[in-house]
């Protein structure tokens, strides 16, 4: 293929000498394509077609079993002043990130193919969208890329007016060694070098490094915002549709409730899905925020997901799918914990590092791995709210910051202001999960849902929020949720998944001045009663254990958040520290 972008042409000319690949091909993001990407990864035995009858068109990958989720460690922000990187990021200078990183690609695909990938987030005609160049040797990125992305032809046809306003992504599997893996981003040449992983979130450039870490340094300079979120459209049985932009961090159930089916008794209530994982918010010149979903599938947890939790997202995994790292069922059927009603089968199942257990054989250890992924095009998801020609976005009235807390934090609270909004968020905290590399289960601050994800200095970009906030003449109302909550069994205290619309009405209530509520010193609670929790096994003493707000061990959590805060001086926004000083005050006696 040929492009007329010098910029372009250059880089990928420069690259194929650093790179020595046996060939290059420029992918036109075609499905015929696609399907030779594909019959090719059969053919060298990296991918198993699964059943034609009950999973046509899906594919089974098993990944390096040290290559399974992202690895925060080695991801770097690499800019001349650590400062602007912040303490929430690993930091290189670029020269020094430049360093480290291109001896390893020296000559690193010599007997491989080089595909260079043109891609858009976001529709290619959305004025919002933007550009990116992948050059990659996974045929594996390729064709997760073809779901995940509008890539091919026409991404190729708008990047060759851009000159060299595209990001640049280089990446190569390499020899999957995690001592030679290392994701570096380099924010001011609009630029991104992996080494070392095939894994989605550290080899699909388009989504973390591009759409999450550059996007929001980009966001910050030109004043929006570019986050790790959700986006659904809730329609109630008046088809009077809200939209909600929801951060919770990785495998904490963005998906679920982005296809959230409500139970049979909230008739005429529907859920649009608009996206999953990624949100672009900028304010409108209506004064509120609008939001796009810049991604074009999704790359979703497949343990725990079933026609109970899930049924949209069971249903859209029966047909171009790819499976990364999930369990194979003997009639070649993906399998996972989680995936059918009460099933134990462990036994006769080739587990995700293509060992098959028999009795005698069998094991305790997950037959999936935790963090097993499907991909699939957001087309094959039936609440999938498809975007318009020249797309501007949905027009957001709330947004939840959620995060995996078995105590302390409520049901559900309300921010009562975009300060309050901004210091919840800030505030999370949450349990970690297996997508990202390292213990499971353990606290840690994972603000706006964007520790693993905030291109820049956690100081300035709680600055640069309140600032998007002070310019919407209607800013959503913010609130914060809380799924995770667990008795002293340890069992979960509220159901979740569907019976979330629950929390959604109240949330719906509120941004239409319907319902009345409760000053806290922690914010807006719902009165009692106006959670219905009608024939849920949820009974009113657990709604009110979900809803009270230990104030003196909120303000301890509080003054630990403080601590944390602190630890982004000077940058840190003395309005927040205010505030957070403020209430701990005020929960210390509540
Ligand atoms: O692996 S990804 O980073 O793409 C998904 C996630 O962890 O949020
Ligand atoms: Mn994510």
């Amino acid at each position: 293929m040929n492009t007329p972008n010098q910029a372009l042409k250059q880089w990928i000319s420069q690259a194929q000498q650093h790179l020595s690949p046996d060939r290059v091909v420029w992918c036109d993001g075609s499905q015929a394509e696609h399907k030779a990407i594909l019959a090719g990864m059969v053919e060298s035995k990296e991918m198993i077609p699964l059943n034609k009858d009950s999973y046509p068109d899906c594919y089974l990958y098993r990944s390096h079993p040290d290559d399974v989720a992202r690895a925060e460690h080695l991801t770097y922000i690499c800019t001349p002043h650590k400062e602007d990187a912040g303490a929430n990021n690993n930091w290189l200078s670029p020269k020094e990130g430049h360093q480290r990183v291109d001896p390893l690609f020296k000559n690193c695909m010599q007997g491989r193919t080089m595909y260079v990938i043109p891609y858009s987030m976001g529709p290619c005609d959305s004025p919002y969208a933007q550009f990116g160049v992948e050059i990659t040797d996974s045929p594996y990125v390729v064709a997760n890329m073809y779901l995940m992305t509008h890539m091919g032809k026409e991404a190729l046809e708008y990047i060759d007016k851009l000159d060299t306003n595209f990001v640049r992504g280089l990446h190569s599997t390499g020899d999957l060694s995690s001592e030679r893996r290392w994701i570096m981003h380099f924010p001011d040449e609009m630029m991104i070098k992996s080494f070392g992983s095939g894994y989605g979130g550290n080899a699909l450039l388009g989504k973390k490094c591009h759409a999450l870490r550059l996007a929001s340094v980009q966001a910050k300079q030109e004043g929006w915002l570019a986050e790790h979120m959700l986006i659904v459209g809730i329609e109630n049985p008046q088809g009077e549709k809200t939209y909600i932009a929801g951060a919770f961090p990785s495998a904490c159930g963005k998906t679920n409730l982005a296809m959230l089916i409500p139970p049979n008794t909230y008739k005429g209530w529907k859920v649009w899905t608009v996206g999953d994982d990624i949100a672009w918010l900028r304010p409108g010149a209506d004064g509120r925020l609008w939001a796009i979903n810049p991604e074009a599938g999704f790359f979703g947890v497949a343990p725990g997901t079933s026609q109970q939790t899930n049924p949209h997202a069971y249903n859209m995994l029966h047909r171009n799918a790819i499976f990364t790292n999930v369990a194979m069922t003997p009639n070649k059927e993906p399998w996972w914990e989680g995936k059918e009603k009460d099933d134990n089968t462990t036994t006769s199942l080739t587990d995700w590092k293509g060992q098959t257990h028999t009795a005698s054989s069998a094991t305790t250890a997950p037959m999936a791995h935790p963090n097993a992924r499907f991909t699939v095009s957001c087309h094959n998801c039936d609440s999938f709210e498809k975007p318009g020609k020249a797309y501007q976005g949905v027009p957001i009235s709330a947004i939840l910051f959620g995060s995996r807390r078995r105590s302390l934090v409520p049901l559900v609270f309300e921010a009562k202001d975009w300060l309050h909004g901004v210091l919840t968020g800030a505030a999370m905290c949450s349990e970690t999960t297996a997508a990202a590399t390292g213990k499971v289960g353990v606290l840690r601050h994972d603000p706006m849902a964007m520790k693993p994800f905030c291109g820049y200095n956690f100081g300035d970009y709680w600055n640069h929020w309140l600032k998007v906030g002070t310019n919407l003449s209607q800013p959503p109302k913010v609130f914060h949720v809380n799924w995770f909550r667990q008795d002293s069994q340890n069992q979960y205290m509220w159901p979740g998944f569907g019976d979330n619309i629950r929390v959604l009405e109240w949330i719906l209530k509120r941004c239409h001045n319907q319902v009345d509520s409760q000053e806290t010193p922690l914010g807006v609670l719902p009165l009692k009663g106006d959670i219905n929790i009608e024939n849920t096994t949820v009974t009113g003493d657990t709604l009110n254990q979900l809803l009270t707000v230990n104030g003196p061990a909120y303000a301890d959590h509080l003054t630990e958040v403080h601590n944390f805060f602190q630890t982004f001086a000077p940058r840190n926004p003395q309005a927040l520290m205010d505030t957070c000083t403020k209430m701990i005050n005020q929960l210390k006696n509540y």
